[in-house]
């Protein structure tokens, strides 16, 4: 199955989950069950499937046809080419490609004057006003095109300014751009560009990435610090026309062999096979050529031979727009896209069920607690009201004034209740600071201060590993105070199920210590990009500046979602406490209503136990509806969607 049928399906099966977990959230509403704890959790699962994004990523050393792929696999049904792709450095600036519904379809572009001011890529993300917009006509296949271009302009600047920039560097010469006859130097108008476009496979979640060659990217730490890592798959392009250059080799080092990487996240292809297709060979030589060349290049790049795919973008570009299934074939660009399809897809799908799949049976957990505080609830009065059958007024009287005193008992757990939030807030707030923006900043700043002193080269990574190791140990520290709110939620929720009755759970615990993973993972890779030669450029105030707003970012990402678990965590406790304190309310209510109404007409007794009976058996029903509902959505999220889905 090709890429975007792999994609297309897994979209169907997103939006199909999606509508029925709607549809479920109106089933409860109908039923009153849908509480405060109920709605967080079906809204985190809405976000987490609307949200599930996919990026590929194409890198490569300029020329060697990124963008000519990225039109042939994505927008040959434009019947033209949208990126722009030509002979020379073409693509100036990293292209995101994607789809944001409640934005128009436009082109933002960020300049990249932006270098020189302290924000990060993501800070400037929260911008607007800053990019520069253009308006794209999504039914004009030229003026779409035409604007694109934009991603191609380049600026000539002083050396200073080239310098001040990122694209000049007195110390490592053999890099510098040359400059012109009158000495300026070329540099990329943009710094970043944004497509919004409502192209299906964008629809569904794909953001592809188009980057620039070597020396268009410009020192810029973001794109392999941050960017990159968060790409589900990286394409890197060769072309067979010049095999495998030096430079091919260091975008490779730079970009591909990042330590921890995923294997079948990266692929690599060969581009322009068209180039060795010769009238003067048999089609069998240039199959043996391609193939040679093929193990060639797996060798040199340490991969193993079918991970390397030869195609030629060119042709099965023109193939598509023409029709030709022949040229198609001989182009191998569904070979290509169904290998993408299978190994990122496949695995990206395994990853969204199983913590949908989590999701929703902490959400049945959720619900069913309801449910059977509402049974137990009309047990008891059912029960209350049996034992009073036959009894005299005087008794009914009695058993209202009970009721009356058990409530303001009740009444009174609400301040020992305040007084377990309180404690648990101040807990929590601790927990909270050390894992806040601010901490991260003073972290970071005191990297920067390492960093900048003399003689660094050798102490990268030593000033790295310090840091780290302070950032582990807040995180081990906030792990130890959840560990701390955990148990005492446990002993409080006992207490409190234990004197009124209650049947709170403690939520699960936060599992904090799996961001230490992703922090190493961060440690490893900017240790990485700088024993790449880039331990020079510390010595330049902006390289080391630039260097850490792309590491905050990354963090902040990490420290974010550890932050959002520890939301759902706290809300999931405090809510169930809002939940059976609102239902307890009720209960009480019920109880004297049902009382009252007796005591006015006594012979109401049987009528108000068959009502209540009935009730029972409603609930009964929406227990065991609910039981398959879930069950449904459970083994839907787990099994593989039927081929019927595509239809
Ligand atoms: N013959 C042949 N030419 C190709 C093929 N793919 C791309 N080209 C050409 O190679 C040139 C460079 O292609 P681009 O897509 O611009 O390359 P790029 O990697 O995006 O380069 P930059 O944007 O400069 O980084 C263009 O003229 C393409 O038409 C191919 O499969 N066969
Ligand atoms: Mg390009």
């Amino acid at each position: 199955m090709s890429f975007n049928q792999e994609l297309d399906r897994h979209g169907v099966w997103r939006k199909d989950f999606a509508a029925r977990l709607q549809n479920l959230a109106e089933w409860l509403s109908g039923r009153d069950l849908l509480g405060v704890g109920v709605r967080e959790r079906l809204d985190h699962l809405r976000a987490q499937l609307k949200n599930d994004k996919i990026m590929v990523a194409f890198v490569a050393e300029f020329s060697r046809g990124k963008s000519e792929l990225i039109n042939a696999m994505f927008f040959a049904d434009y019947g033209r080419r949208i990126m722009p792709a030509s002979v020379g450095r073409t693509t100036m600036c990293p292209t995101e490609i994607a789809y944001e519904p409640q934005e128009p379809p436009c082109l933002r572009l960020l300049p990249i004057e932006s270098r020189l001011q302290a924000q990060s890529l993501l800070d400037w993300r929260q911008v607007p006003q800053k990019w520069e917009q253009v308006t794209l006509d999504v039914h004009d296949p030229e003026q779409l095109a035409l604007a694109i271009q934009k991603v191609a302009e380049v600026r000539r600047v002083s050396q200073q300014q080239a310098a001040a920039l990122g694209f000049w560097h007195e110390e490592q010469p053999e890099d510098n751009p040359l400059p012109g006859p009158d000495g300026l130097i070329e540099v990329p108008k943009w710094r970043h560009a944004l497509i919004n476009i409502a192209h299906p496979l964008l629809k569904q979640g794909l953001v592809i990435l188009d980057t620039p060659g070597l020396n268009a990217i410009g020192a810029e730490p973001e794109l392999t610090i941050s960017l990159l890592p968060q790409a589900q798959a990286v394409v890197f392009i060769l072309a067979a026309d010049t095999g495998v250059t030096k430079s091919d080799l260091t975008v490779w080092r730079q970009h591909l062999v990042a330590p921890d990487q995923v294997r079948e996240s990266r692929l690599v292809v060969l581009n322009k096979i068209d180039t060795l297709w010769d009238d003067l060979r048999t089609p069998a030589q240039v199959q043996a050529q391609i193939a040679a060349q093929r193990s060639d290049v797996a060798a040199v790049l340490g991969v193993s031979a079918p991970q390397v795919l030869a195609v030629s973008a060119q042709k099965g570009l023109l193939a598509k727009i023409n029709h030709d299934p022949e040229l198609l074939a001989a182009s191998h660009l569904l070979e290509l896209e169904a290998a993408l399809g299978v190994g990122l897809l496949s695995h990206r799908r395994e990853i969204l069920r199983s913590s949908t799949a989590l999701g929703i049976d902490a959400l049945r957990r959720e619900i069913s607690r309801l449910v059977h505080i509402r049974a137990r609830d009309l047990i008891e009065q059912v029960q209350e009201l049996e034992s009073l059958r036959g009894k005299n007024t005087s008794a009914i009287r009695q058993m209202r004034l009970r009721i009356e005193q058990e409530q303001a008992h009740f009444d009174a757990s609400a301040a020992k209740i305040q007084a377990l939030r309180s404690v648990h807030l101040r807990l929590l707030n601790e927990l909270l600071v050390l894992l806040g923006a601010t901490h991260l900043k003073t972290e970071a700043q005191k990297l920067v201060v390492a960093l900048r002193q003399p003689g660094i080269k050798f102490g990268v990574k030593r000033a790295y590993a310090e840091t780290f190791e302070r950032l582990g140990a807040g995180l081990v520290r906030a792990n130890e105070l959840a560990i701390e709110i955990q148990s005492m939620l446990e002993g409080s929720f006992k207490g409190l199920n234990a004197e009124y009755g209650f049947s709170l759970q403690v939520p699960t615990p936060p599992q904090l210590m799996q961001y230490q993973h992703d922090l190493q993972k961060i440690e490893t890779s900017h240790v990485h990009y700088l024993g790449l030669g880039n331990t020079l450029r510390l010595a330049r105030t902006d390289f080391t500046e630039r260097l850490t707003r792309a590491l905050m970012s990354r963090l902040r990402v990490v420290y974010d979602t550890a932050l959002n678990e520890l939301d759902i965590w706290n809300k999931s406790a405090s809510s169930q406490i809002d939940a059976q304190l609102r239902e307890r309310r009720r209960h009480f209510s019920r109880r004297i209503e049902a009382v009252a109404r007796i005591q006015h007409a006594a012979g109401d007794l049987d009528g108000r136990i068959r009502e209540l009976e009935q009730h029972q058996a409603e609930l009964h029903l929406v227990d065991a509806q609910l039981t398959e509902l879930t069950e449904q959505l459970m083994s839907d999220a787990q099994e593989a969607p039927a081929d019927a889905a595509l239809a």
